[in-house]
């Protein structure tokens, strides 16, 4: 058990030491970049660099979440974890996309 507990932590520190961080800008109601390639256990940053409020989302399986109302100026990261194609959207503004292919 206690030889789990070391591997396992040692794959958390792993995994932790080659994720990316990549920063979403949601400005003009539009995602900046609009798509993006990623691998399991990377975070995607949202930032809300509009004067009005967003609300980023994805309905898609593992890689679900919701952020909620997101005030301006605010961040919010995700992790994501599951490969596969994720379709992210504004819940406030419909013509807001992002698609994120995570390998
Ligand atoms: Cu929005």
């Amino acid at each position: 058990m206690k030889t789990l507990k070391i591997a396992l932590a040692l794959i958390l520190v792993a995994s932790s030491v080659y994720a990316t961080e990549h920063i979403v800008v949601q400005k003009g109601k539009a995602f900046n970049p609009k798509t993006l390639e990623a691998k399991v256990g990377d975070t995607i940053k949202f930032k809300n660099s509009d004067a009005f409020a967003h609300n980023a989302y994805s309905d898609d399986g593992a890689n679900e979440f919701d952020i909620g109302m997101q005030a301006p100026g605010e961040d919010y990261s995700i992790t994501l974890k599951a490969p596969g194609t994720v379709a992210i959207g504004c819940a406030i503004h419909p013509s807001m996309q992002l698609k994120v292919t995570v390998k």
